[in-house]
């Protein structure tokens, strides 16, 4: 398997000598600047790629393997293979990167917000911080905040009070942060940010888009891009939702076993593939990860490595380290190992170091938030343990 590491590019606190002495020799990036909708050129994306892999005489190299990702403009959302020049422009970023060589293309389909989280350092007992998804904090921003109209309905009783109650308690400051957190768009999310307003108006906008209609549309958007990616040889991989599970109301279709399978039944190209990420997935306690990773191996191009620990009744979250939580890391590697087992080099899985806890230095530094560098290390060096324990090291 392939180390990879994300890299937001040359703007981002983590530079490329850094991502040498992690050990990750595989770039994960994005042409982030492009606003969304807008169709990549293939000068553009040789400029990224040639920040890459344009190797100082004294330094080991760097390959950019994948995109991650391809941002699906809302209108390909909701309207499905209706919105051709909205796919005509993703299908023209795709030619581009393929154009460069690089063979694995992330998206997601999740909309109108992408991950969510409702605190970004959240301390852990060690110092360290994480992000955290808070089940009552994210009911009091969606009842009494962003004042969804039909929310009232969708919480229990005891739901609505346990929000109002933290609602009452939070202060203007902590107000303002939850709304920023939630609204702005986490780094690498492939949706908008958000005014209270726009967000509003974007929730009356999917009013009648159920989860098969939402379905359906990503059926549609890949049977117009698949035939563009098997041409050249690049695999499109789905990441899943984050968290796993409808949010405002919202349909999300990349949650499960069976969403994956839905897709692949739909649309069996194998240039339709998956973007196996543990902490997404993993915060699911019905997601059985080793036996999705068993099941949709062949599909796996790329995988998210990360952990995260469910509290209470399993709605509120938090991001642990890479081999604590409710991911059990080691099973995961096995599968994925005699996945990679059964291909060539060529094909060889592309895994990264999801995420990270925020320690020691990083804790005084400005860092691309969820991706602080350190963390992330540590999490690849464990994960690297592991692949040599299953006497797999990454190739
Ligand atoms: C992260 C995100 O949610 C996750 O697990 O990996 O950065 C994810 O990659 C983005 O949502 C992609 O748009
Ligand atoms: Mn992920």
């Amino acid at each position: 398997m392939r180390q990879g590491w994300r890299w937001f590019g040359p703007e981002a606190p983590v530079t490329l000598d850094d991502v040498r002495q992690t050990g990750a020799t595989n770039i994960v990036s994005s042409l982030h600047q492009v606003p969304i909708g807008r169709a990549w050129t293939e000068r553009e994306v040789r400029e990224r790629q040639s920040l890459i892999e344009t190797t100082p005489a004294d330094r080991s190299p760097l390959v950019w393997s994948v995109v991650e990702s391809i941002p699906i403009p809302d209108a390909v959302k909701r309207r499905g293979g209706e919105a051709k020049a909205e796919i005509e422009a993703w299908i023209a970023s795709l030619e581009a990167v393929a154009a460069c060589g690089i063979p694995i293309v992330c998206y997601n389909f999740m909309p109108v917000v992408d991950w969510t989280r409702t605190e970004l350092d959240f301390v852990t007992p060690t110092g360290a911080t994480a992000m955290r998804f808070d089940h009552e904090r994210f009911a009091a921003f969606d009842l009494f905040i962003l004042e969804r109209p039909d929310a009232a309905q969708q919480y229990s009783e005891e739901d609505r009070q346990r929000a109002r109650v933290v609602f009452e308690t939070m202060s203007e400051e902590e107000i303002a942060e939850i709304t920023r957190i939630i609204t702005s768009a986490l780094p690498g999310s492939t949706t908008e940010p958000l005014t209270i307003p726009a967000f509003r108006e974007k929730l009356v906008a999917y009013s009648g888009i159920d989860a098969a209609r939402l379905r359906r549309h990503l059926v549609e958007f890949l049977e117009a891009v698949t035939p563009a990616a098997e041409a050249r040889g690049v695999k499109l991989t789905l990441h899943p939702d984050d968290p796993p599970r409808s949010l405002f109301g919202l349909p999300r279709i990349a949650s499960t076993a069976d969403d994956y399978a839905a897709l692949f039944d739909a649309v069996p190209s194998q240039a339709s593939g998956m973007c196996y990420c543990t902490g997404s997935l993993g915060v699911r306690a019905d997601n059985d990860l080793p036996a999705i990773a068993r099941r949709f191996a062949p599909r796996i191009h790329f995988a998210h490595l990360r952990a995260t620990t469910r509290e209470g009744d399993g709605r509120t979250f938090h991001e642990s380290a890479h081999l604590d939580g409710d991911v059990d890391m080691v099973a995961v590697l096995r599968e994925l190992v005699a996945e990679d087992r059964r291909r060539g080099s060529e094909e060889s899985i592309v895994f990264r170091s999801d995420h990270g806890h925020r320690m020691l230095d990083d804790l005084n530094k400005v860092v691309t938030p969820g991706y602080p560098a350190i963390g992330r290390m540590r999490g690849l060096a464990e994960l690297r343990g592991i692949l040599h324990a299953l006497d797999a090291p990454p190739t």
